[in-house]
């Protein structure tokens, strides 16, 4: 399996050795414009490869990429403090529109996987950019944020976040939704009518965090990348395994609670063809406004840019 990277920043390389070191694809292509930086981070890579399973990693360009299964892009400028992702969008659709033609003319059998942010926003336009089927063109989406949300859930509860079901669905941004009406332990749920008040707040705040996480890391440190470089390894070890894993990417969606015609998050199957199909969610009407909101949030973004 040959996978190709876009943009080795921060995250792109968090990606890069994240799926190094859990051996996730045979073949890995590095594509940056600092070519000479580049270089540089393969060959660290490269050295730590006899304490791995080995795969072969290269710093290259699109023409090294040809044949690629996967062309994940994390290319583009990044947030910064106090900027949210949607003010980000139109530099990084310039980017896309130069990309994009590339990739799909040495890579015209890949699934593209969309990081750079807003990553919502940017899935559709690389849809529409590169015309490939809806299946093979999504994004990263609120799959991170579902991790966060489980990390911090699982550390409340004292419980691994792997046997919480629990997931944060709509933008990866700031209007994204807590699918609480679902999120249970092993069929108890975690959030109901009912609940103690302290409880409730504990989750409140929990949701709070997770929404924050963002823009709290970045004022310390100036980006994020380990997480969203594993939630990215989870979603290529998905595609390329054909593993099925229900996962809360941004696909291209016709029709959500009316609005039409954007990308978000929703919990889909990932697998070798990409996004076979999305769930059908049994949300609550309030869990039901929220994502419209947030739907047609994203929807007023997708409508102001300039293709
Ligand atoms: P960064 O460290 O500035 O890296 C961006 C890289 O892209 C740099 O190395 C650039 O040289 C390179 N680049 C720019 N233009 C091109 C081009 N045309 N071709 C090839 N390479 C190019 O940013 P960082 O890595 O921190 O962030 C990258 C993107 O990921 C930003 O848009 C972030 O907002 C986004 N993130 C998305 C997340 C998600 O969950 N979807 C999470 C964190 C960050």
């Amino acid at each position: 399996m040959k996978g190709v990277i876009v943009g080795a920043g921060q995250v792109g390389l968090a990606c890069a050795y994240a799926m190094m070191i859990q051996n996730v694809l045979d073949e890995m292509v590095l594509v940056d414009i600092n070519h000479d930086k580049l270089i540089g981070e393969v060959m660290d890579l490269e050295q730590g490869m006899s304490f791995v399973e080995p795969t072969l990693i290269k710093a290259g360009t699109m023409a090294d990429a040809a044949g690629a299964d996967v062309v994940v892009i994390t290319a583009g400028a990044a947030q910064k403090e106090g900027e949210t992702r949607l003010e980000l969008v139109q530099k990084n659709v310039e980017i896309l529109k130069k990309l994009i033609p590339d990739i799909v003319a040495h890579c015209p059998e890949a699934i593209l996987l969309l990081v750079s942010n807003p990553v919502d926003v940017l899935t559709y336009a690389a849809w529409k950019l590169s015309g490939l089927p809806k299946s093979r063109v999504f994004g990263s989406g609120t799959v991170l944020d579902t991790g966060r949300f489980r990390y911090l859930l699982s550390r409340h509860l004292g419980i691994d976040p792997r046997s919480l079901h629990a997931y944060i669905i709509g933008e990866h941004g700031d209007s994204e939704v807590p699918f609480w009406s679902q999120a249970n332990v092993c069929g108890t749920p975690l959030y109901y009518d009912g609940m103690a008040d302290g409880d409730r707040q504990a989750m409140d705040e929990i949701f709070q965090q997770t929404k924050n996480a963002a823009y709290e890391i970045i004022r310390r440190k100036g980006y994020t990348n380990y997480a969203v470089g594993l939630a990215v390894t989870q979603i290529v070890h998905s595609i390329v395994r054909d593993q099925n894993r229900v996962l809360t990417v941004s696909c291209v969606v016709d029709e959500i609670f009316g609005v039409q015609d954007l990308c978000l998050s929703v919990p889909a199957v990932v697998g070798r063809t990409g996004v076979s199909r999305w769930l059908n969610m049994l949300l609550s009407p309030q869990e039901e406004k929220l994502l419209q909101h947030s739907a047609q949030t994203l929807r007023g973004v997708i409508d102001q840019i300039e293709f």
